[in-house]
C-alpha cells in the first residue's frame, strides 16, 4: 500500500544474512591480524564479550551485555578491563562496515566468532542490545578477583544467577588466552594452545604437579614440570572445592559434554540483562564457521 507522498522512514532490518556478514568479517579479520599475541585475537574478543556481560547483577537488573558501557572511562578504567581496549579497536573497522548493529550486538557476536573460529563449539545467538549512556556503567569490583578462592567465586557468579556446574563450565574459557603483566600483572598461558578451544585446562590442573612460581608478581601457580605454564588462585580453587572438583573431573574426562555444557553457559552469559522481545529465545540464530 504505496500511497504517494507517504513518508513512512526506511528501517533496516537484519537478516540472519547479515549477521552472517559481520560474523565472517571478524573471521576474516581474525585470520589477518595473526600477529598479535599468541597469533588470534580470538581470546581477547572472548574476554571482551564476558567482561561486558558478567557485570550482571540479577538482584538489581543492572549491568550485563546490553548497552557496551565499557566504552566510558569509568568502567573502561576499571582495573578488570585492562587490556581489552585491544578488542574494542579490533572491532572499530567492523563496526564502521556494519553501522547498523549496535556495539554491544557487536561484542557479543564477536565473542561467539572467536569461540567458533577457535574450533569451539556453535553458540547460538540472538540480537536485541541496544547501546546506553555512560550512566549504565556498574560500580567497579564486580568482575571476579583473580587473587580470591571459592567464596569469592561463588558471591560473583551466584549474583549473575549461575550455580557450581555453571562456574566450573565458565572457567573453561581458560584454556584460551593468557596473562599480561602489563594488564593483570599476571604472567602466561593456561595450557599449550591456548588459540584452540579444548577441555585442556581441566585436564592440566587435575594432571600436572603446580607449585608457587617464585617471581616478584602477584601469587600464582606454574607447572612443575615445564615452568611454562599458569594457573591463578581462583583457577586452583576449583580443584580445592569438594563441589566443584566433581565438574572438573567430568570436563577432563569428556570434551563432548564440556562443549555441550559450555555452549549453554555462555548463551546465558551473553543474554544476561538483555531486554529481548518476547518469544526470540527459540529463534537464535547459528552461525557457519569458516572451517566448517
Ligand atoms: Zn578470565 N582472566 N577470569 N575468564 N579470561 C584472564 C584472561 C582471560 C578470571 C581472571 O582473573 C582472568 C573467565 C573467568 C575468570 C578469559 C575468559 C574468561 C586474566 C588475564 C585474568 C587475571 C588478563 C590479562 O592479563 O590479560 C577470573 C578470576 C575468573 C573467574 C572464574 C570467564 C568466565 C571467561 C569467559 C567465559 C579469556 C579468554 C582470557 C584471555 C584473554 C587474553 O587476552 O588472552
Amino acid at each position: 500500500n504505496n500511497l504517494a507522498g507517504s513518508t513512512t522512514p526506511k528501517v533496516f532490518t537484519p537478516t540472519q544474512q547479515d549477521y552472517q556478514a559481520v560474523y565472517n568479517e571478524i573471521a576474516a579479520r581474525l585470520e589477518e591480524k595473526d600477529d598479535y599475541d599468541d597469533g588470534s585475537y580470538g581470546p581477547v574478543l572472548v574476554r571482551l564479550a564476558w567482561h561486558a556481560s558478567g557485570t550482571y547483577d540479577k538482584e538489581t537488573g543492572t549491568g550485563g551485555s546490553n548497552g557496551a558501557t565499557m566504552r566510558f572511562a569509568p568502567e573502561a578504567d576499571h582495573g578488570a578491563n585492562a587490556g581489552l581496549k585491544a578488542a574494542r579497536d579490533f572491532l572499530e573497522p567492523v563496526k564502521e562496515k556494519f553501522p547498523w548493529i549496535s556495539y554491544s550486538d557487536l561484542w557479543i557476536l564477536a565473542g561467539v566468532t572467536a569461540i567458533q573460529e577457535m574450533l569451539g563449539p556453535q553458540i547460538p545467538y540472538r540480537p536485541g542490545r541496544s547501546d546506553r549512556d555512560v550512566a549504565a556503567c556498574t560500580p567497579d569490583g564486580r568482575l571476579p578477583d583473580a587473587s580470591k578462592a571459592q567464596d569469592h567465586l561463588r558471591a560473583i557468579f551466584y549474583r549473575m544467577g549461575f550455580n557450581d556446574q555453571e562456574i566450573v563450565a565458565l572457567s573453561g574459557a581458560h584454556a584460551l588466552g593468557r596473562c599480561h603483566t602489563d594488564r593483570s600483572g599476571y604472567d602466561g598461558p593456561w595450557t599449550f594452545s591456548p588459540t584452540v578451544l579444548t577441555n585442556d585446562y581441566y585436564k592440566l590442573l587435575l594432571g600436572e604437579k603446580w607449585q608457587w612460581k617464585k617471581w616478584n608478581g602477584p601469587k600464582q601457580y606454574e607447572d612443575k614440570s615445564t615452568k611454562t605454564l599458569m594457573m591463578l588462585p581462583a583457577d586452583m580453587a576449583i580443584i580445592q572445592d569438594k563441589k566443584f572438583k566433581p565438574w572438573v573431573e567430568k570436563y577432563a574426562a569428556d570434551n563432548d559434554l564440556f562443549f555441550k555444557d559450555f555452549a549453554a553457559v555462555i548463551v546465558k552469559l551473553f543474554e544476561l540483562g538483555v531486554p529481548f522481545a518476547e518469544g526470540t529465545e527459540n529463534q537464535r540464530m547459528v552461525f557457519k564457521s569458516t572451517s566448517a
